[in-house]
């Protein structure tokens, strides 16, 4: 697993000494070399295929000599070293646990009122708050607490023990599938396209070659996003023209990764709403279709929650599960105002492991998620301080 935090992984060390340059092997072969792929997909629909930066999969952004570009990545490798705190710091649950600590140096009833109000108001929920509550409010009626740096210490270990049971990291090279395919789905604007833009970086830093697949097809905007995202990490985009059937433009890309011999295929959906039975539908349908390929994909359905929503995360889990079925959670936008609370009250929930959480915009933004990590993000450092 990789602890970004704690040390530089070599991963990560590679990707940031050849961020976009093409990796040992080229991301995803010449066009040339595999007509097959072309011809069976464009077979597959009838329709043209649009693959936007597989003839130019070796032309990176960075070795496109494009001064933007690489301005780009530059800016995309600083943000990379900074760590949890710095991005977590200015959450409201940061800032209200840090102003507590402050403000009661003595450990009373006070203290642990504020707590649990700090706490609800971060949407940690009402269950996992009461307990956490509950069990120091017990410790410190046994004194077992002399200052408040310990009740710090114990507060921490409650908070971890809550999310360690869903860091559950994802790993794509497991069981030797080829290509691992990764389904995101999630409500409008919570972060899929930028979340597969940030899982293509990743996966190209660990020298994989990445296919995605612009199932998104309710927008033109989509495609273009995510093509954006192809050109600037050297990946190959799947696309059809605007109007296209979801699932059949997520078949095609199935195909060609597979003729291809790609590593991983990441495949976009479009927002949608639980209120939406149509567009429910669709996300049964993909995976009825991917199916006929290959009766286990997708191998991950990962469902992206935007951290600031709140309880209403709660029924999007529900929905989406019922749907399609979710393996994996990604909570994005936890920098900046983000309450982050949701995380406890997901883990608490639904036990679904929580692969990656996005701290940022950029393509260095989205990290594996480390439950203590994320606690000591949260928590003031020391005492006196935060
Ligand atoms: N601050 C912050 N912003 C993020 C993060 N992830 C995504 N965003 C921003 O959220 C906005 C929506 O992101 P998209 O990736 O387009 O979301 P989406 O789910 O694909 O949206 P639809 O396709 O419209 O459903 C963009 O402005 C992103 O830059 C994150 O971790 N932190
Ligand atoms: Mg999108």
């Amino acid at each position: 697993m990789l602890k970004f935090w704690k040390k530089k992984p070599p991963a990560e060390d590679k990707a940031a000494a050849a961020p976009e340059a093409p990796a040992a092997e080229p991301a995803v072969p010449p066009p040339a070399q595999t007509p097959l792929a072309e011809a069976a997909a464009v077979e597959a629909t009838g329709r043209g295929i649009a693959d936007s930066a597989g003839d130019h999969a070796a032309d990176g952004a960075a070795a496109s000599g494009d001064p933007a570009d690489a301005a780009a990545q530059a800016d995309d490798d600083a943000p990379a070293r900074r760590g949890w705190r710095d991005r977590l710091a200015g959450s409201g649950f940061a800032r209200g646990l840090a102003s507590i600590f402050k403000r009661h140096p003595v450990l009373d009833e006070a203290f642990l009122d504020e707590l649990e109000t700090c706490l609800l108001t971060a949407d940690v929920g009402v269950a996992t708050t009461t307990a956490i509550v509950d069990e120091l409010r017990r410790r410190v009626g046994k004194r077992e607490f002399a200052e408040a740096g310990a009740l710090l210490d114990a507060l921490r270990a409650e908070l971890v023990a809550r999310l360690k049971p869903v860091e559950q990291p994802l790993d794509v090279g497991a069981g030797g599938r080829k290509p691992f395919v990764i389904l995101t789905v999630g409500v409008n604007g919570v972060g899929k396209t930028t979340t597969i833009g940030k899982l293509a970086h990743r996966y190209k830093g660990e020298f994989r070659s990445v296919l995605l697949a612009a199932g998104d097809t309710f927008r033109a905007a989509a495609v273009e996003q995510l093509q954006t995202w192809g050109t600037r990490n050297a990946v190959s985009v799947i696309a059809q023209g605007s109007g296209a059937d979801s699932a059949s433009v997520i078949f095609d890309a199935l195909q060609t990764a597979r003729s291809r011999g790609t590593d991983v295929l990441i495949a976009d959906t479009a927002g949608r709403l639980h209120t939406q039975g149509g567009l429910m539908d669709e996300l049964a349908k993909i995976r009825r279709v991917l199916g006929k390929l290959d009766p286990e994909a997708p191998h991950e359905v990962l469902l992206v929650i935007d951290g600031t929503t709140g309880q209403n995360a709660i029924s999007q889990v529900r929905t989406f599960r019922e749907a399609i079925g979710v393996t994996g959670l990604v909570v994005t936008k936890l920098d900046g105002t983000a309450k982050g609370g949701v995380v406890f009250a997901l883990a608490r929930e639904f036990g679904l492991p929580i692969r990656y959480v996005g701290l940022g915009e950029r393509a260095t933004d989205l990290r594996v998620f480390d439950a203590a990590a994320f606690v000591d993000g949260l928590l003031p450092a020391s005492l006196g301080r935060g």
